[in-house]
């Protein structure tokens, strides 16, 4: 379906909104404008539309009377929105053609788009592409998630060490494409204490805050491709309320609770920047709970604006919690429903448990959520009283099935014994959803079997399997127009609503013309990227080397120090071994490692010294080049994956939840070399074990060899490559004159027990680089490879995901506009 719009554009009166927009909002003229101004004023004159379209799919009663998603997440990592919205509007030529008579060419216009960094890495980049194929689907949707004033932090390296500045992404303009919805504000409380009162013979029980703080809700909208529709993907900032109370400011509770140097403003303040849980932090939970009250809040009120009962909210609504940040959202709507609407225990419950449901994204047990009870006692003296009973009923159940098992009693608990008693938030999750999913089939099963097994026996319907997918329009058609092009000429334009139509690609992959085709494409891409590098690093670039990346967040488990020993081991042989021969090649990184992670920072300063090394020794003759792209973003992952011959995956088996950058670079064309982890199996299922480079050791082998006593130091002496690379970290090879300031790494791997088996995969990690060196000396056969993945992963289109969700979860249907 095409949208309106497209046939509505009229050229003349966009470039006279677009001049409108450059006096009336950004107080400048035609004459005087900065790129930056004209960017923005294109944007609000875009927004007019999206902004139109939002309000009228609000409205429509077709959508209101229909089932919903509520997709619950602290981050949304969308990424630059001006060009994909012109491509889900289907406007991009002509707006392309309109700016360009006003003397502006559109691609520049766009650089001038600072990223909204609002997530992370992976969870939130995977919500931001649910929204994009909820929209293209038409299943009607409302993304909920913070308004950070601050985005993720911004790196650079000083030294080749990483520092961190803070991220402004709304610029003092504001950005283009949200827009303020005051009417949809709120009040959302704190501390406080409960008040027990009677109702007519009925003991109820109501929370009054100590503190309160306003919800204000701002819109972006998402465009569905080629579709009017467009849902809000709605961010809560929040506010302190207006006029400041006296009162409040004066009363007790307010200084009791011990929190008088937090002031509203800094809620929404910050984007955390660790991708694992962080301990303790107040604020934190302050974020968690400001963002699902505010949600639960505004979803009951579309549903009863819409006249339906209370009763009936399973009906008409469902809510996938991204992984346990959104918890609380339980008991708030236990609360809400008891407290305020005076439904009984079981009322509630039963509309909860038909509600919520929860995607569970690692299996690491530190980066599983706890909250200690005092802390949430404190903050929210209600809610712990309703996670008791919940707790509660949830262990009769237990020891219902379990009689006399005071072990299975503890294991499942909510609440945590101990000397700090601690609320485990997956726990409660999954007592309180009807649906658990884990995000790919590896993990998912380790989910039923390592995770939850117990769970699994209480509730033998609730754990599921959802395998994460992305957004091909801004992981293909928008970031590789060339080889999009390339596509539509062999198979037609509808590939990017229906991605399985790939596979018509898949009988040129032996085509000597469409391989050439097809290579000259991807040489182009190295030659951006290879601008990029050299206009922004002052590295040159050889394109005929493998182009060999490696991008995601920097993370011992995802062994982005793998990657440095191989790159050890081909500058120690291009060194020492006359015969030594290899296919020059560039390694790129990219990745940010949390403030305060150690140890990831001490592998960033490696990773640049050692580049700095190689790059300019001229023995090395310009085989190996090392290129750490600084501040990772996904508007440089749209200039990496489009230019990847090699894509580097290469996580501890059973470590990496799914991973999703391994399907953006195997849809652009870039051959994997990774474990058998995460969404790796699948893809290896999907392009065939000839077209994938799969080493080390599976899940059962990490199993059995943690078993029989792992010890790094058995590998370090038996093999010499292996020994010689790690060596190269104690001296001042790579800092002259200062030895032993690489050593964190190394000593990680060796005194530090290597926990993530480094060691024991290099052997097979190096052979499987030989192997795919090899390979690429053959061209043609390297084309066929590269082409069969493209052909192959249409399974990762997040549209797949979106309708696994939707058919095996929330049961819903698309509603067309
Ligand atoms: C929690 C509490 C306090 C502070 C921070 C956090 C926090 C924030 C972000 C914990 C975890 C995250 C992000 C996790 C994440 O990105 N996980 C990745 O999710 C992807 C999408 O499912 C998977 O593909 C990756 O395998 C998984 O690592």
């Amino acid at each position: 379906m095409k949208p309106t719009q497209q046939n509505q554009f009229d050229k003349t009166s966009f470039q006279n909104s677009v001049k409108q927009h450059l006096s009336a909002t950004y107080a400048t003229t035609v004459e005087h404008a900065s790129p930056q101004q004209w960017y923005l004023a294109m944007g609000r004159a875009l927004a007019e539309f999206t902004t139109l379209d939002l309000l009228e799919t609000e409205s429509d009663k077709r959508i209101q009377n229909a089932k919903s998603v509520n997709y619950l997440s602290l981050e949304f990592l969308i990424g630059r929105l001006t060009g994909n919205n012109l491509i889900s509007m289907g406007l991009y030529q002509q707006v392309a053609q309109a700016m360009e008579e006003m003397g502006h060419n559109l691609t520049d216009l766009l650089e001038e788009e600072r990223d909204p960094s609002l997530g992370n890495g992976g969870l939130g980049r995977l919500a931001a592409c649910f929204m994009d194929s909820c929209a293209a689907q038409e299943f009607p949707t409302v993304g909920y998630g913070l308004h950070y004033e601050y985005g993720l932090f911004k790196q650079s390296f000083q030294d080749c060490h990483q520092k961190e500045a803070p991220d402004a992404w709304r610029c003092v303009e504001g950005y283009p494409w949200e827009v303020a919805r005051p009417e949809l504000a709120q009040e959302i409380g704190f501390y406080g204490h409960v008040e027990v009162y009677q109702d007519e013979g009925v003991e109820r029980r109501r929370w009054v805050p100590g503190m309160t703080v306003q919800s204000m809700p701002w819109d972006l909208p998402i465009v569905g491709y080629e579709s009017d529709t467009v849902y809000p993907l709605r961010l809560w900032e929040c506010r302190a309320i207006a006029p400041f109370s006296l009162a409040s400011f004066n009363n007790g509770d307010y200084f009791e609770a011990q929190h008088s140097l937090i002031d509203a403003g800094n809620i929404t303040k910050v984007l955390y920047p660790n991708d694992n849980h962080e301990k303790g932090k107040t604020l934190r939970l302050m974020q968690q709970y400001f963002h699902s009250a505010a949600s639960i809040r505004d979803i009951l009120r579309r549903h009863i604006q819409s006249g339906h009962s209370l009763a009936s909210l399973p009906d008409y609504e469902t809510i996938q919690l991204n992984d346990t940040h959104p918890t609380i959202a339980i008991p708030e709507l236990m609360r809400i429903l008891m407290d305020e609407h005076l439904f009984t225990w079981d009322e509630a419950w039963a509309v909860c448990t038909k509600t919520f449901a929860y995607t569970n994204h690692t299996l690491l047990p530190e980066a599983l959520e706890t909250w200690s009870e005092s802390l949430i006692q404190r903050l929210l003296p209600r809610h712990m009283e309703i996670i008791y009973h919940i707790n509660h009923l949830f262990l009769q159940e237990v020891r219902a099935k379990w009689p006399g098992d005071v072990a299975k009693q503890q294991k499942l608990s909510i609440i945590q014994e101990g000397f700090h008693r601690m609320v485990r938030m997956a726990n409660l999750c999954v007592v309180g959803s009807y649906a658990v999913n884990g995000v790919a089939a590896l993990h998912s099963e380790l989910v039923k079997r390592d995770l939850f097994p117990e769970f699994h026996e209480l509730y033998p319907t609730r754990l599921h399997n959802v395998t994460n997918g992305i957004t091909p329009r801004r992981w293909l058609k928008y970031c590789n127009p060339g080889l999009s092009a390339l596509i539509t000429d062999k198979i037609g334009s509808e590939w990017p609503a229906d991605l399985d139509q790939l596979q018509g690609i898949a009988k040129f992959a032996e085509d000597g013309q469409f391989q050439k085709q097809y290579m000259s494409v991807k040489k182009a891409n190295k030659q951006r990227l290879a601008d990029w590098v050299q206009d922004n690093m002052g590295i040159a670039l050889n394109t005929d080397a493998i182009f060999d990346v490696q991008i995601k967040r920097l993370h011992e488990y995802k062994r982005q120090h793998l990657n440095m020993l191989h790159i050890l081991s081909l500058y120690y042989r291009l060194l020492n071994d006359p015969d030594f021969d290899m296919v020059p090649r560039v390694v790129f990184f990219a990745a940010k490692a949390a403030p305060g992670y150690h140890l990831a920072k001490e592998i960033i300063y490696a990773l640049n010294k050692i580049a700095e090394k190689v790059n300019s020794d001229p023995r090395v003759n310009d085989k190996l080049k090392v290129v750490f792209i600084p501040d990772y973003r996904v508007s440089i992952a749209e200039i990496i994956i489009p230019a990847a011959d090699v894509s580097e995956q290469i996580s501890t088996a059973g470590k990496e939840a799914s991973g999703t950058g391994n399907m953006k670079l195997a849809l652009n064309g870039a051959l994997t070399i990774g474990t058998m982890d995460g969404a790796n199996v699948e893809i290896r299922e999907e392009v065939g074990d000839d077209n994938i480079y799969i080493f080390g050791l599976e899940v059962d082998g990490v199993e059995a060899l943690r078993a029989q006593g792992y010890n790094p130091y058995d590998y370090y002496h038996a093999d010499p490559l292996l020994k010689s690379s790690l060596d190269l970290l104690l001296g001042d090879e790579f800092t002259p004159g200062e030895p032993g300031k690489l050593r964190a790494t190394f000593d990680s791997l060796i005194d530090g027990g290597d926990p993530y088996l480094v060691l024991a995969d290099f052997a097979s990690y190096v052979s499987a680089h030989e192997a795919m060196d090899e390979q690429y000396r053959d061209q043609a056969g390297w084309a066929k490879k590269a082409i069969l993945n493209t052909a192959l992963v249409g399974k990762f289109s997040s549209d797949r995901s979106i309708r696994d969700y939707v058919n095996n979860i929330w049961k819903l249907e698309s509603v067309t506009r």
